[in-house]
């Protein structure tokens, strides 16, 4: 494939076409991303363009990333934090016809998984996830820019849904007709969110905000976690964003893309490992009221994602890219299977939920 880089964006970094070898990789719906392999030392980075109509502003990226990064060097100087690589100029992106390049570590001997397929994955990644969060536990959240506002505020989500649906064609009401009404009727979902939203034991955080399996780098051998990547929406937030994605996308065998619903299970060792791998960094650090919203973060989350899935396909599909019309329509009938298995299996959850705490 003719992947069409500018060589003023590689030259930004000191390459030239005729000595790098760039491959179109990764599985992300929002930025375009490369492997770029140095021929002459064998050297791999990751070259981003950043998808500037969903980050307006990529400088709050660069700026929320530089400032965590200042911070995590001089408190944890050990702890890996793939930073973006400097511009020979010094800059931490690119700027170049209106898009923003960057370049970043490639971390050796490691595996980015887009499903899991083992319990010690789950821990794994959800330590790494709750680790970034403990470290930065004393990090002063209002240093943060959003990176896109109102990201994970569910009253605003829904406001969307509400308007989407106001505006869409009859057709489209009509073949999401079902997944509409079960949107409408899980509201109290975001009455629930609402009631706690400003409780002052329910904290702003740094968080990641796209804790998915695919956003953590594990060792290619023993599955241990070795750094979280994709830091594009470290901004402040509650933890149920990051602990919420987690159970999105660790429990169940198959991903947001899978269309037979008999698949969608989730997975009870799945579960227990990730709740435990996140509470071994942050069970010290967690209020009272944000342990008691420990499964709430799933429903939070899975409930959104299907509510954004299902505004997206009533706006006509403009934000999640899609192989097929009613892609975004079948990835919102995943989303509330999910959400279904949750509630359906609440009881043993907050079993062990009660379990892992004590
Ligand atoms: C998007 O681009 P990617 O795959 O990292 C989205 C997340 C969703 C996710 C669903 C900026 O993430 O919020 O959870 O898709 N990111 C943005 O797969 O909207
Ligand atoms: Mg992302």
């Amino acid at each position: 494939m003719e992947l069409n880089i500018d060589e003023d964006i590689l030259k930004a970094y000191g390459f030239t076409l005729d000595i790098v070898n760039l491959q179109q990789i990764g599985s992300g719906h929002i930025n375009r991303t490369y492997l770029l392999s140095a021929l002459q030392n064998d050297k791999q980075y990751i070259l981003q363009n950043i998808n500037v109509h969903v980050f307006k502003d990529p400088f709050a990226i660069a700026n929320n990333i530089e400032a965590v990064a200042d911070y995590l060097k001089a408190n944890n100087p050990d702890y890996l934090f793939p930073a973006p690589i400097p511009t020979l100029h010094g800059e931490l992106m690119f700027a170049h016809h209106g898009d923003y390049w960057r370049l970043l570590p490639f971390v050796a001997n490691t595996m980015a998984y887009d499903t899991l397929s083992d319990p010690k994955q789950a821990y794994e990644a959800a330590k790494q996830f709750g680790k970034l969060s403990r470290l930065l536990n004393h990090f002063d959240t209002a240093v943060l820019k959003p990176t896109i506002p109102g990201f994970h505020n569910l009253s605003w989500r829904y406001e969307q849904f509400t308007f989407a649906l106001s505006q869409a064609t009859a057709v489209l009401k009509q073949n999401a007709n079902h997944e509409i009404e079960t949107a409408l009727r899980h509201h109290f979902i975001v009455d629930y969110y609402k009631s706690y939203e400003h409780r002052k034991d329910f904290p702003n955080r740094v968080m990641h905000h796209d804790t998915k399996i695919s956003n953590v780098l594990l060792n290619e051998e023993d599955n241990t976690g070795i750094c979280v990547i994709d830091l594009d929406t470290l901004m402040p937030g509650k933890f149920i964003s990051d602990l919420g994605d987690m159970m999105r996308t660790y429990l169940c065998a198959y991903a947001e893309n899978e269309t037979d619903l008999n698949k969608i299970k989730i997975r009870l060792p799945y579960f227990k490992a990730t709740v435990e791998g996140y509470l071994s960094e942050m069970a010290n650090i967690l209020t009272p009221t944000e342990k008691e919203l420990i499964l709430f973060s799933g429903k939070y989350i899975i409930y959104m994602q299907a509510l954004r899935f299902l505004t997206d396909y009533l706006n006509g599909s403009i934000y999640y890219p899609i192989a097929y019309p009613t892609q975004n329509l079948d990835r919102t009938k995943n989303q509330l299977k999910l959400l279904n298995e949750l509630f359906e299996n609440e009881k043993i959850l907050q079993d062990i939920i009660e379990e892992c705490l004590s």
